[in-house]
């Protein structure tokens, strides 16, 4: 059994709970996929000619990290209220943004390692997800062109997975450009292998946490200040410059507003 493509909100909080991933159709219109997309392929391609290019699996894949800082299209990605919704039911109202960055599998590319995204969780795990994916499908993601590969109801086992799984344990998690796939942090999965000539599957993965984990970026270094400087109170928020219960204080003090 797997999750099927839907618009219907209730459906794919029934899906994550059975499957542990569901998958929102058409969330992301044909001209903000083309934008997004154009800037991303840009981004690469400019961080290969710096030098300051994450090119890995032999030159297939390559990743772009911290995307709040390339482009304002991204944070339009990180603040979806749709994906927001669906965090806030996964990880609680006050869940953090951990990270947004994209991947891209090029002909060639290997499947990555099996693993969940909450990994970094000494086990026994709670019986709730720490972590929250939503990969954003800026092309049609296909079998061929290394879509992601899950587990489907692995979130169930609430452990590692194991070092070695047949491959008929995974499905491609299939969708046409402008999909998400939002994903829980126990879930089992992998980028795919990409046996194409020629495609590069691009996708972003907004990546979030509960309130008292560590993020995946350190955004108090590395966010651009003028980033910052124009951010919303809910992006603020997202960041973490907002206090959580006891946590995130400043000298003692439960601190928010604008001069912090
Ligand atoms: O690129 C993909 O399909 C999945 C990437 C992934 O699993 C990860 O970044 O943890």
């Amino acid at each position: 059994m797997s999750a099927t493509l839907t618009t219907d909100l209730g459906q794919a909080r029934a899906d994550l709970a059975d499957h542990g991933y569901c998958l929102l159709e058409g969330i992301l219109p044909p001209e903000r996929v083309a934008a997004v997309r154009q800037r991303l392929v840009e981004l690469a391609a400019a961080e290969v000619a710096q030098g300051t290019d994450y090119v890995y699996e032999n030159g297939a894949n390559q990743r772009i990290w911290t995307l709040l800082n390339k482009g304002d299209c991204f944070i339009e990605l990180a603040l979806d209220p749709t994906v927001s919704e669906l965090m806030s039911h996964l990880l609680g109202y006050d869940h953090l943004l951990s990270n947004i960055d994209a991947n891209v599998a090029g002909p060639g590319g290997n499947p990555m390692f099996l693993h969940a995204d909450q990994s970094f969780m000494p086990e026994p795990w709670p019986p709730y997800p720490l972590v929250a994916n939503a990969m954003w499908m800026l092309d049609d993601f296909t079998p061929e062109n290394g879509a992601t590969r899950v587990v489907p109801g692995s979130h169930l086992e609430a452990k590692q997975p194991p070092f070695t799984v047949s491959d008929d344990l995974t499905t491609a998690v299939c969708g046409p450009a402008g999909t998400a796939m939002v994903f829980e942090g126990r879930l089992w999965h992998q980028t795919g292998r990409n046996t194409t000539a020629g495609e590069r599957r691009h996708g972003i993965l907004a990546y979030y946490c509960r309130p008292f984990m560590r993020q995946q970026e350190n955004w108090f270094l590395s966010l651009d200040p003028g980033v910052l400087g124009r951010a919303t109170p809910e992006l603020r928020r997202l960041l973490g410059y907002d206090h959580y219960l006891s946590l995130g204080m400043i000298d003692g003090m439960p601190r928010t507003g604008p001069r912090y």
